[in-house]
This record gives C-alpha cells, structure tokens and sequence, in this order.
C-alpha cells in the first residue's frame, strides 16, 4: 500500500478495506488499465453522432474526422469543454451562495443572517451601490441582486475584474478574453464546440481562457465574498486533520462536497441539546462532525472543525465502520460511496437537487428551512449509531493540528493592515517569492507525495506558499501548517514565520477561495504599480484531476501567473496546442503552463521562474 500514498492513516485503512473486501478508486483504477491512449492523448471526439472520431497519433490512419475537423481543433475542443465545465461548477455554486444572500436579505432564510456587516459594505461599495443611512437587509438585497445579474451581464466586463491591474485589464481587452457575463462565456464555450462552428484551435483556446477568468474573477469570487459575508470572514483557527478526527464513542457525522450553506447549518444542529441528549440515549458521548474536502475547508476555515481527510480519503472514512452519515451536495463525491457504505452501517445522504446518487438516502436541502433539515439529517445520523459492527470499527489514531483560516483579511491584519510589511520582505529577498498550491488527489500518483515534496522543497528555498482544496488539506495532514513547520524553512522565511507567528504554509481555503490569492495578487501589483506577470509568484497543481481544476490553472495562467501541472493533461495529441500552452501563452499573456510529474524538478522550475521575475524587477541586482 506504500506506493499509493504516503499517509500513513491512508495505508492502513487500505489495508482493512482490503481485509473487509472493500474495493477503492485504486483497485477501480488498476482495473481500467491500460487506460484509452486515445483519451490520454485528447484525441477522441463525441461532439456529433456521425462519430465517434478519433486521430491516429502515429500519423499512419486517420488525420481527420467525418466533418474535416484535424487534431488541433478536437484536442482544443475538448479542452475548452473541461474549462467550461469546470468553470460551470464553481459558478454555480456562486450563485448557489448568492441566492442565499438574496433569500436572506428578503428574510426567507432566517436561519443565514448577515455576519460580516463590514465586508458587506465594503462589497457594496466596489460595486457602486449606496451603503449611507441603510439598514444591512437594503444593501444585501442590492447587492445580491447585482451580483446575480453579473450571471447574465449584458456588461462588456464583470465588476471584479476592476480588482485586475490595468495593464494586465488592457491585454484582455486586447485578445478579447475580458470576462462578460458569468453564464454567456460557458454558454460560448459550448457552442463554440459544437460541430462546425470554431475550428481554430487558438480562438477556441482564447475563448476558453475568458470562460475560465469568468470563473476566477466571476462565479468563484463570487462563491469566496459573499460565503464570508454570510458565514464570517476566516481568521486564523486552530483544529485537527486526518481520519484520527473520528471518534469511536461518538456520533460520526462527515459533510463532503464543497458548498458551505448546509455544512454551517449541521455543525450548529450538532450542538443542539435535544440532539445531545438524543445522542447519549443511545450510547454515544456526543456528535462529532468532521469536514471531508472543500465543505471541509470552508468549515475549519470558519470553525477548525476537523477535517478527516482530501479526496482519495473518503472512502476510507467509511471503511473506519465508525461513520454514522456521510452527507454529501456538490462536487468530487465518488457515486461509489453508497455501495461502500453498504459494506458497514453507514448512511450516505444526498442533500442537493442536482447531485443525487443511486443508493444514497436524498434529504433535500432547503436555504428556506435549514436548521430544519441540518436537524433533520443530524438525528437520522445519531439513530443510525445503534447499527454500528463494532467488530467493523477500527479507527487509527493519526492526526495532526493544523492552523488554518487566512483570508485576504486576516493576512492584513498579521501584517499590521497593509500589505507592505509582505512587499518588504519579498524585496529584502527573506521571502524569494510566493507559491500557491492547490488542487486535488489523484490514484494515477502516490497520495500526498508531490504536494508535500513541492512544499517543502519551496519552503526551504524560502518561498512562502499559500494553499487550498486538497493540497492544502496535505499539508495540514503532515504538519506543514503549523507555525512550528517554520523549522523546516530555509533561513529568511523561517525568521518571516518567526516574527509574524505564522506557518510557512499558509491554508487559504477551499477551491473557490483560489479567488482570495488572485485577490492578493492583484493587490501586490497594484501595490507596485506592475502587471501581475511581472511578480516572483508561481502556482501549481501537483496531483490534479478535475475538470474545475483545469478552469482554475487556465484562468491562473490568463491572470499572469506560471503554473506547473503535476499529472499530465489530455492535450498532448495536438503538438500546436500543446506548443501554445506551454510556450506561446507566454507571447500572449505573459504566462505559461508547464507540465512537470517530478514534484522535486517541479519546485525547481517555480524556484528558476520566481528568480528571473526578481531579477526583471531589480529586486536581486
Ligand atoms: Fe467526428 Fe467531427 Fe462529429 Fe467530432 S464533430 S464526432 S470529429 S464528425
Ligand atoms: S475538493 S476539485 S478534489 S481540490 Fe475542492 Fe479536492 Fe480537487 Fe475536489
């Protein structure tokens, strides 16, 4: 089990599913191998019935499909239906969370009132709406209303893209990227892609970049400010990680997914007497509710409640026997969970009209009532702990502290409410630069191994990194998140974390919240008057999987940032395409991808980058 992940509570819960006869994504993917070349390569087209296509990377059978269309325009197709869809997905849950602030403020969801008045104004106010001499209901409903509309914009641009530098603003007007409205630019990208309409592989890819800065300037901003709003802006919190967070004489109950309206509402209808007691009657000493991916950030952002694990663990929470629900909505939710848990006492509880799973129990979620329906799941959870196989449960003791919780504001307030204390130490050279790592697991790569050996590579070569989504539940897991982690910092980060009492990796929440470090970023170049290009940042998705994931490294890369892609992407049948993305992007929007499998020669092409930004800023001369 050792080459499929290097967590060690993850190797032994393998292990006893193994024993229990449970299969995982690891046996599932094992038994699709070899896997289609054709898809690897991106060389499959399905976008009309008079195919399927496909091309012949060898060169010696078919260069074209039935319609003509060659390899450029269907790997280019192809990725630009992943950007759309990904994008989609973050949007929505955007709006998801932007219905809540309207039904909120019209007071149809009593149980979601406003927590952060003062980030609300300050929202407000970037989007032009009037805050003097009115109640918080009048501006949220305002502002509700003109957000939702950036959905369907009839605007030539979208209100966050104001955050953007002007001259990186003046190059998407120039290529034609600027984001309009949220859902027009998904909408384009998908007819688009229909048969016969853009068959340039470089107006496709442009199309995509503006689908997916709608998505990191649009509908996941959206889904980060308006969560703050609601829920309260993250502050730095201290909790613990990994599947050790789970008890074995409580009510086990894990949110999975990624939206935070109902994972908020269940860890209040946790803490509820009635629901204790209930609970007690039936032999447990309480309820714990443990995070399991995104929903999981969002809630030990706000809370440190704990976070049992990332992706590729969460069939191995079910396989503890110790879980009395897994309650799911949106995102990442392997439809194999339910037959999982049918090999214990485990229930898994469906909660979103647009994610329903053969198996699973359906409680539909409702902003309306939702206490109401928290405590209605949270008590089918506490009933269901009468079932528990004890001879099922076996709960290893891993886990680990983490300090998690750093939101663009409360990375203002350690710095003493200014960014400059961070530009000094950037220009003094004591922080050479900053990463973000971000993004998923993968079965295809050892579990956690090229987030943890990038990490530390660029901690000890003194670059600050900041993390989300499951890569930043990896670094919880192995320690890196703890101000104590500073130990293993090269010497001018080490005396950063020191002075200011922060880890040398900062968790700065779930995939959406990617949007708080293009905040920071804007922010930086503003600050110094350049475009973000022009920064020592880099990014990188070193285990990603996910269509959403593709959206954020495309929409990474448009805002000017170089990003390095762990696990290889299906576009490497178009050499053009491919040539575009990991070269020509940097003639056209001043950043590229890279494609680098080796963690260690993966830090080392971000560590090359960041020097050579230094140096064209002068920093270093
Ligand atoms: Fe084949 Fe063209 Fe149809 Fe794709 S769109 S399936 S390449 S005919
Ligand atoms: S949850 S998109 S597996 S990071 Fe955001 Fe993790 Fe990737 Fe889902």
């Amino acid at each position: 089990m050792t080459e499929r992940s290097v967590d060690r509570a993850t190797i032994k819960m393998l292990k006893k599913a193994r024993s229990d006869g449970v299969s995982t994504a690891w046996d599932r993917l094992a038994a699709q191998e070899p896997q289609c070349g054709f898809g690897q390569l991106g060389l499959c087209c399905r976008n009309c019935n008079m195919g399927p296509c496909r091309i012949d990377p060898f060169g010696d059978g078919p260069q074209q499909g039935v319609c003509g269309a060659n390899a450029d325009t269907i790997v280019a197709r192809n990725l630009v239906r992943a950007i759309a869809a990904g994008a989609a997905s973050h949007s929505d849950h955007g709006r998801g969370i932007a219905l809540t602030l309207y039904a909120s403020a019209k007071g149809e969801a009593p149980d979601y009132p406003v927590k952060d008045e003062a980030k609300l104004k300050a929202l407000a106010v970037e989007f032009g709406i009037a805050t003097e001499g009115r109640s918080v209901q009048e501006i949220a409903l305002q502002l509700a209303d003109r957000v939702l509309d950036e959905f369907g914009s009839k605007r030539s641009s979208l209100q966050f893209v104001n955050r953007v530098p002007s001259k990186r603003r003046e190059l998407w007007n120039k290529l034609g990227i600027t984001p309009r409205g949220i859902d027009r630019e998904v909408v384009e990208c998908m007819h688009r892609t229909h048969v016969g309409v853009d068959n340039d592989y470089v107006s496709l890819v442009l199309q995509g970049l503006r689908a997916a800065l709608s998505d990191g300037w649009g509908g996941s901003m959206v889904a980060t400010e308006l969560s703050d709003v609601l829920f309260g802006t993250p502050k730095p919190v201290r909790g613990s990680c990994n599947l050790g967070v789970l008890k074995e004489d409580m009510v086990n109950i894990i949110v999975h997914g990624h939206e935070p309206t109902l994972s908020e509402v269940i860890v209040h209808a946790a803490r509820d007497r009635e629901l204790l007691e209930e609970a007690r009657k039936r032999g447990a000493a309480g309820i714990n509710v443990c995070g399991m991916c995104c929903t999981g950030n969002e809630i030990l952002m706000r809370h440190g409640v704990p976070v049992a694990g990332n992706f590729l663990q969460q069939e191995l929470a079910v396989v503890t026997g110790a879980v009395e629900a897994v309650v799911v909505d949106i995102q990442c939710i392997y439809p194999s969970l339910p037959q999982v848990a049918g090999c214990y006492h485990t229930k898994v509880i469906s909660t979103s009209p647009k994610a329903k799973f053969p198996g699973a129990e359906h409680i539909p979620f409702d902003e309306h009532n939702a206490v109401g329906v928290a405590r209605r799941i949270v008590r089918t959870a506490v009933e269901n702990f009468t079932n528990r196989k004890p001879e099922l449960v076996n709960i290893r003791s891993d886990r680990q502290d983490y300090v998690a919780g750093f939101s663009v504001e409360a990375i203002l307030e350690a710095l003493g409410g200014s960014l400059d204390p961070l530009l000094d130490v950037v220009k003094s050279g004591a922080v050479k630069g900053i990463v973000a790592v971000v993004g998923c697991n993968n079965p295809k790569y050892k579990q956690d191994y090229s987030h943890l050996t990038f990490v530390r590579e660029l901690i000890k070569r003194d670059a600050l990194v900041v993390g989300t989504g499951c890569a930043a539940i990896a670094c919880a897991k192995a320690g890196l998140l703890l101000p104590e982690a500073a130990q293993e910092a090269g010497e001018g980060l080490a005396g950063v974390c020191r002075a200011l009492g922060i880890p040398p990796v900062l968790h700065m929440g779930s995939c959406v919240d990617i949007s708080r470090i293009m905040t920071v970023a804007a922010a930086m170049a503003n600050a110094l008057g350049v475009d973000i290009a022009d920064l020592p940042l880099a990014a990188a998705a070193p285990e990603w999987m996910s269509e959403k994931a593709v959206s954020i490294g495309a929409y990474v890369v448009a805002s000017g940032i170089f990003t390095i892609l762990g696990t290889v992407p299906p576009v490497l049948g178009s050499k053009n395409l491919a040539e575009l993305l990991t070269a020509g992007a940097t003639r056209v929007v001043g950043a590229a991808f890279a494609v680098e499998e080796d963690p260690v020669a993966a830090a080392q092409l971000a560590i090359k980058h960041i020097a050579a930004k230094r140096k064209a800023l002068g920093l270093d001369n």
